[in-house]
Order: structure tokens, then C-alpha cells, then sequence
């Protein structure tokens, strides 16, 4: 059995959530990296790829290994969790963390949305100004949006279904992690804010005490944290 391959642009992106599920499942696999992400100036080796026209959607991140050649980083998290015993026992189970899941994309999209909000489309249609815009979501939506996760593992959970762990809780691990490396102390404050989060600021140490997790958390190779624009002026309207 040849080892997997997991191909992305040289950045953490789309990939790392992927790259965190691989070590925790100890997988070993090859890394091929296409260059920076750029919208409009793309690598020879990213053009290669298109040509060849084996990716399905002319997108990357893509898993390959003996069986199946795969896109789209959402179905590549649910292959892996289901091939490494993340996606839970039975139907009812695997429902379940899948809806977990959806809810840590919104919040991702919802974090997302923060940083795009200065695009005057967006105050255009809500008639906010950016300023106001932010506010709202760091400041309601998201705190709203945390607290059912945190509801989710209420009364002693170590994880959020089935008392074992599965690709969601390790996405919520990489989504608090990720927000507490861009948004520094906004969000350690969040995390830390006395009994507010406890579950969820033990679900993160527990996640990130794992040791193939804790490996490549550590590792010297890892991409850096992204610098994404917007990130600075919602940094500074935090400190208001
Ligand atoms: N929904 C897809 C989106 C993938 C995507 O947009 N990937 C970008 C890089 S982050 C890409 O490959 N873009 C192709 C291009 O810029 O031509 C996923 O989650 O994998």
C-alpha cells in the first residue's frame, strides 16, 4: 500500500485541520505543496494539476491513497474520521457529529464574515457601519454561537458525542486554537472567562494534550498562522 498524499498550497488554509486529524490518527503520509495561494497568479505545479483535470472541482486541498482521489476539505475530514474510527458507532452517532461539524463551519464563516465586513457591499445591505458590524458578531453572535457548544458538553462530556473523541471535537479544537492565535487576548479572554467556557477550554486542552497532536503542533515545519487583511483593524477595535 503506497503512502497517502496530501496536496495543498504552502500555507495552513484549508489543510490543517486535515493535517491535525492525520497526525492525530498517526498517519503516514507525503505532503506536496503547490506554492502560495494567490487569486490570480497560480503556480506551474497548481496549473499542472487543473490541466490534468483529475480534480474534481479544479480546487485544492486534495487527499489521495489506494482508493479514492479526493477534494473538497469538508468530505475529506468526514473520509478520514470515518476510515480512522473519528465518525462515531452507528447511524445516530455519525449524525450527530456531523451536525457539530456544520455548526464549527458556521463558525468559521461566521469568523469570516467579521473579516470581510469591510467590504461596502456588506454595509450596504445591513446599513451598519464596519465598526458596528464587528461588534455584533464578536461581541454577540459569536459569544451566542460558542455557548452551544459549550451547552453541547454540559454535565461532566469529555467530548461532544458518544464519550469518545471524533472529527468534530478536534475541529472545535483547531477552531479555538485558531481564534485564540489571530485574535489573541480577545478570544483567551473568552476561553478563560471564569465559568463562562469551562467545558470548551477543557475540551481544548484535552484535545491539544493528545500526542500526535501535540507533535505537530510543535513541529518546526508547521505553516505559520495566516495574516488574513482585516485582522488588524478588528484587533484594534477589540482593544475599544
Ligand atoms: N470548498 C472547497 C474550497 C476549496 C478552495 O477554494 N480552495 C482554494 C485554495 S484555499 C483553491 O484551490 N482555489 C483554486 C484557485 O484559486 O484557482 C474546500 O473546502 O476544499
Amino acid at each position: 500500500m503506497s503512502k497517502p498524499i496530501l496536496t495543498y498550497f504552502s500555507s495552513r488554509g484549508k489543510s490543517e485541520l486535515i493535517r491535525i486529524i492525520l497526525a492525530d490518527c498517526g498517519v503516514d503520509y507525503d505532503e506536496v505543496n503547490v506554492g502560495v495561494w494567490h487569486p490570480t497568479e497560480k503556480s506551474d505545479a497548481f496549473k499542472q494539476l487543473v490541466e490534468s483535470k483529475t480534480l474534481a472541482f479544479d480546487s485544492l486541498p486534495s487527499y489521495q491513497d489506494d482508493q479514492i482521489l479526493l477534494v473538497q476539505s469538508s468530505s475529506i475530514v468526514r473520509y478520514l474520521g470515518k476510515k480512522f474510527g473519528l465518525a462515531g458507532k452507528d447511524l445516530v452517532e455519525e449524525s450527530l457529529i456531523d451536525q457539530y461539524y456544520e455548526g464549527i463551519l458556521d463558525l468559521n464563516v461566521l469568523l469570516r464574515s467579521a473579516f470581510t465586513a469591510s467590504y461596502p457591499v456588506s454595509s450596504e445591505i445591513t446599513n451598519e457601519s464596519i465598526e458596528q458590524k464587528i461588534q455584533i458578531i464578536l461581541k454577540e453572535k459569536l459569544p451566542k454561537l460558542l455557548q452551544f457548544f459549550e451547552r453541547a458538553l454540559e454535565g461532566g462530556k469529555e467530548y461532544l458525542v458518544g464519550g469518545k473523541i471524533s472529527y468534530a471535537d478536534i475541529a472545535l479544537f483547531y477552531a479555538l486554537d485558531t481564534y485564540t492565535e489571530v485574535l489573541g487576548s480577545y478570544f483567551e479572554n473568552q476561553l478563560n472567562s471564569g465559568e463562562e467556557l469551562k467545558n470548551l477550554k477543557q475540551l481544548h486542552a484535552r484535545v491539544k494534550a493528545r500526542e500526535g497532536i501535540q507533535k505537530h503542533l510543535n513541529n518546526p515545519n508547521r505553516f505559520p498562522k495566516q495574516s488574513l487583511p482585516g485582522y488588524e483593524k478588528i484587533a484594534q477595535q477589540l482593544q475599544q
